[in-house]
C-alpha cells in the first residue's frame, strides 16, 4: 500500500454533499483505503472568473491503484458529480487533486506530483495540516509554507463538519 494525499474542492451546487460523496466514493473503491479527513474548509476562490466560494477538503488514503489508476479513479467520482470543464479555475461540481503520492514524482501534465500549486495554496495546506501536522512537501514542512502564504480567506467551517467520523 501506498500513502497518497487527495484534495477536494467544490463550489457548484450542493458543494457539502460533493465532498461527503466523494469521501464515500472513495472509500467503497477496491484498492483504496481512506485513512482519514480533514474538516471542511470555505474558501474563497484563488484565480479564475468571478465565482461562488469553495468547501475545500483534504483526504488521507492508502492505495494499492497506481497513480494513473488513482487518477482515472479521481475523475470518474468527478464525473459522477457532473463535473465539466469549461474555464480554467473556474467553478465546478467537485475537483479531485491529487496532492502528492509516497515515493512518486511525475512531471506529465496528465499527472504532475507533487502537484504544481499546493504548497501556494492555503486552501490545500490548512485542512492538510489538521489531519498531518508533520505534513511534508517538496522536501518542506507544511507549517513553513503556511507562514508564506496568504491564509486570510481560509476558515474551517463552523459548525465544524467533518467527512469522517473519528470518534
Ligand atoms: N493533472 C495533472 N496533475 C494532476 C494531479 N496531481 N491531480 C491534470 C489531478 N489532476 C492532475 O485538471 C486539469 C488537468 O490536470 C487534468 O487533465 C489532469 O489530468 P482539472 O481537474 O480539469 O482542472 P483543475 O483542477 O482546475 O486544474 P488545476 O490546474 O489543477 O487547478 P488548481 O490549480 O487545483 O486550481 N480556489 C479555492 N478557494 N479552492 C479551490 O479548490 N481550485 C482551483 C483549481 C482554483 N481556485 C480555487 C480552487
Ligand atoms: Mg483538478
Amino acid at each position: 500500500m501506498t500513502a497518497a494525499v487527495l484534495a477536494l474542492g467544490a463550489n457548484l451546487g450542493d458543494a457539502k454533499a460533493a465532498l461527503r460523496g466523494a469521501v464515500v466514493a472513495l472509500a467503497q473503491t477496491p484498492g483504496i483505503a481512506v485513512l482519514d479527513a480533514s474538516p471542511v474548509f470555505e474558501t474563497d476562490p484563488v484565480g479564475g472568473p468571478d465565482q461562488p466560494v469553495y468547501v475545500n477538503a483534504i483526504v488521507l488514503v492508502d492505495t494499492s491503484l497506481e497513480p494513473y489508476e488513482l487518477l482515472a479513479r479521481a475523475n470518474a467520482i468527478e464525473a459522477e458529480w457532473h463535473r465539466t470543464r469549461e474555464v480554467r479555475w473556474g467553478p465546478r461540481t467537485l475537483d479531485i487533486d491529487i496532492i502528492d503520492i509516497d515515493g512518486f514524482v511525475s512531471n506529465d501534465e496528465r499527472l504532475t506530483i507533487p502537484h504544481p500549486r499546493a504548497h501556494e495554496r492555503g486552501f490545500v495546506l490548512l485542512p492538510w495540516l489538521t489531519v498531518d501536522p508533520a505534513a511534508v512537501i517538496r522536501g518542506k514542512a507544511v507549517v513553513e509554507y503556511v507562514r508564506e502564504v496568504d491564509v486570510a480567506g481560509v476558515r474551517m467551517l463552523e459548525p465544524r463538519l467533518d467527512l469522517v467520523d473519528n470518534t
